[in-house]
């Protein structure tokens, strides 16, 4: 299995891919205000990359229940300063987190390598046409709605099925659009219209959509539902949980891990890749 994402090239099997979670937001639930100054995010950045991170994941926008909504123009004057510090300067690929075809052109021309879309759920082709035309890396994540709607009483009749049918979709509107099968990532979208049941079914599930031989990305990191199972309620505290849930997801197939604690993340998942190594007898 391949994943590209404009100059790189990822090849699989090798050790889970760490994205490093930059956020250029005032109210992220994970960290929100931390970055929000262009030069404490640029120097964010450059730790995570330090410890470990593969990939840098940069958004404007939080995608938080019941999350404002941000203008173009101020998601704009948010991220492009941190991705053209980024670009060039950084040797691992720079993601864009967005949902705006305009944000991600203006990401993918200042040289960002992908566009992670929360918003796949969209119908409307123009934000696929720029990831072809790029040849630039796309995350499919699954949100059922919008982030203003997404928590309300989420239902499904079965979550497991339901994300399935969606990646297959949208594996046939990309490929229609001129997105190449090696260009894409698959993510269950952890939170994002689920409830705590769904996140733990999917978790439960997530080798199944291996079966498209595309690396799955997991995105649990700080999150709700982690508070939920466990009684914490600080985000920035439920880094033990995350990690339970990480190597979990590795075991279970992940290729992908996108969080905010790199250097934990790392440590915990190489441990856990040289455990599967040996019991799968590939190692000494
Ligand atoms: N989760 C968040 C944001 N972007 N992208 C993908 N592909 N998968 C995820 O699970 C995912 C994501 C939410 O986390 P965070 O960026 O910390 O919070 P906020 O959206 O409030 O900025």
């Amino acid at each position: 299995m391949i994943f590209r994402a404009r100059q790189f090239e990822f090849r699989f099997p090798r050790p889970t891919l760490l994205m490093g979670v930059v956020n250029v937001t005032p109210d992220s639930f994970s960290d929100g205000g931390q970055f929000l100054d262009p030069a404490a995010a640029i120097a964010h950045a450059f730790r995570l990359v330090e410890e470990g991170a593969d990939l840098l994941d940069v958004g404007g926008e939080s995608t938080r229940p019941d999350a404002e909504p941000v203008s173009e123009a101020e998601e704009l004057r948010r991220v492009m300063p941190v991705i053209e510090a980024l670009v060039g300067r950084v040797r691992v690929p720079v993601s864009i987190d967005t949902m705006k075809p305009g944000v991600a052109r203006a990401a993918l021309q200042a040289g960002a390598s992908l566009v992670n879309d929360v918003g796949a759920n969209r119908t409307e082709p123009d934000m696929w046409r720029l990831v072809a035309d790029a040849g630039a890396g796309y995350v499919v994540m699954h949100m059922l709605g919008t982030p203003r709607t997404m928590q309300r009483a989420p239902t499904y009749r079965d979550v497991v099925a339901a994300v399935g049918e969606f990646f297959a979709d949208r594996l046939r509107r990309l490929a229609a659009a001129g997105v190449h099968a090696d260009q894409t990532v698959l993510d269950p979208g952890f939170g994002f219209g689920k409830t705590v049941g769904h996140n733990l079914q999917l978790l439960a599930a997530l080798r199944s959509f291996t079966k498209w031989q595309r690396p799955l990305l997991l995105g649990v990191s700080r999150k709700s539902f982690v508070g939920h199972v466990t009684g914490e309620t600080q985000a920035v505290a439920r880094l033990p949980g995350s990690l339970a849930c990480a190597c979990w997801g590795v075991e279970a197939g992940a290729s992908i891990v996108r969080v905010h604690d790199v250097r934990a993340t790392r440590q915990a998942l190489r441990m856990t890749e040289a455990i599967l190594a040996t019991v799968n007898g590939t190692t000494g």
